[in-house]
């Protein structure tokens, strides 16, 4: 694929609600567009990267200064195939949720050409997959129940709960008690607490939980495996995995027995399918997590969650859990599931009305 430039653009999206995590509280999420142009046509994604650097060390103005200064001018004039982006951004560490954007808009060019839907290219095992929500901190548990009711409602096959210290025992069990044993209930503590913490963790042993997510810092990854000997709920890692090395490392240790895959985290969907085959060598499920994305970052993702090894429903959930207006034709649920596209490349695009609508900046970088 020869590429003729790149323009990252800005937009901002206001969420429905206010989302509320162990690291801070989202209102507006502030995203930026990679569009890839070839002389055939273009290649869209969307960086997952927060305004601040507190899910990870990445944020949105340093992944688009990274992009313009070296991503991007790092790509060969000559054209460039999306399965050798990877290599050829390897010598620049990090900033993988750019480099993921990167690829993954000239993959979308790549297999619009070719007529190949991201599904198929990745290996999609069915043509629909079951959806689950995440759920923020609330400010009282009847407004905490009052959205769970909500989405149980709207068909979500699996509730996550957000959790901190100060919001975990007494939310999950009153969750617990009001919709019943049968629901599919989790939770997710983004790094909220420390190993000093395990016997107050093991008060969730009694819940049925599928598991906890990152429950301990980032890179405390020997202390997820002590944690995991301590407790009966399955440890999942969300913000340790930042590649299949690292997958390799935490299952050979024992400090999870669940991973999600974000594919912006771990630098692509390339790298997010080699820890999903790794993942299913070693009989670890997975399943495909979020980062709040538009329709655009949405789309390649449903097409990961259909992936044979992708055993647990994601938070894939559908637009209107997080957008009043999303930036594509809206991702609907039907009986708890969400489509897999099927168009060429991500299948879909973003509606130029609402684009021109949503856009703050735009800014062009010919190769
Ligand atoms: O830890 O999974 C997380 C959103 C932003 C950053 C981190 C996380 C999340 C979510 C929501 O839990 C996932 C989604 O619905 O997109
Ligand atoms: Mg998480």
């Amino acid at each position: 694929t020869k590429i003729s430039g790149v323009e990252l653009r800005r937009i901002a999206m206001p969420l429905v609600a206010p989302f509320r995590t162990s690291f801070g509280v989202e209102t507006s999420r502030d995203v930026l567009l990679v569009r890839v142009v070839t002389p055939d046509g273009e290649g869209w994604a969307e960086c997952a990267a927060m305004s601040e650097p507190r899910y990870c060390s990445e944020y949105v103005d340093g992944a688009q200064d990274v992009l313009r200064k070296f991503l991007v001018p790092a790509l060969p004039k000559d054209g460039v195939d999306a399965q050798a982006v990877g290599r050829i951004l390897h010598p620049f560490t990090g900033h993988r949720m750019a480099k993921s954007a990167l690829e993954t808009a000239i993959l979308d060019a790549q297999l619009r050409a070719a007529g190949e839907s991201f599904g198929s290219f990745l290996g999609a095992a069915r043509d629909r997959v079951p959806c689950g929500v995440s759920v923020g901190i609330m400010d009282s548990v009847p407004e905490l129940l009052d959205a769970v009711e909500g989405y149980i409602a709207e068909g979500y096959v699996r509730i996550k709960l957000k959790i901190e210290p100060g919001w975990d025992i007494e939310p999950v069990r009153v969750v617990r008690e009001r919709f019943g044993d049968e629901l599919l209930l989790q939770v997710d503590a983004n790094a909220a607490y420390t190993l000093t913490d395990a016997q107050h963790l093991a008060k969730l042993d009694e819940f049925g939980l599928l598991l906890i997510e990152q429950p301990l810092a980032n890179d405390d990854v020997v202390q997820h495996a002590q944690l995991a000997k301590l407790l009966r709920t399955p440890v999942c890692l969300d913000e340790s995995i930042e590649s299949a090395t690292d997958a390799a490392a935490a299952i050979s240790l024992g400090a999870c027995s669940v991973i999600n895959i974000k594919p912006p985290r771990v630098g692509g969907y390339l790298e997010a399918r080699r820890i999903h085959d790794l993942a299913a060598a070693h009989g670890i499920p997975v399943w495909c997590g979020g980062m709040l994305e538009t329709g655009i970052g949405r789309a390649a993702n449903v097409a990961l969650a259909a992936l044979p090894g992708c055993t647990l429903p994601g938070d894939t959930s559908g637009s209107s859990r997080y957008f009043a207006t999303d930036l594509t034709e809206p991702f609907v649920l039907s009986d708890g599931h969400l489509d897999v596209p099927t168009g060429p490349g991500l299948g879909v695009e973003p509606l130029p009305d609402v684009l021109r609508e949503v856009t703050t900046s735009s800014e062009w970088i010919a190769l």
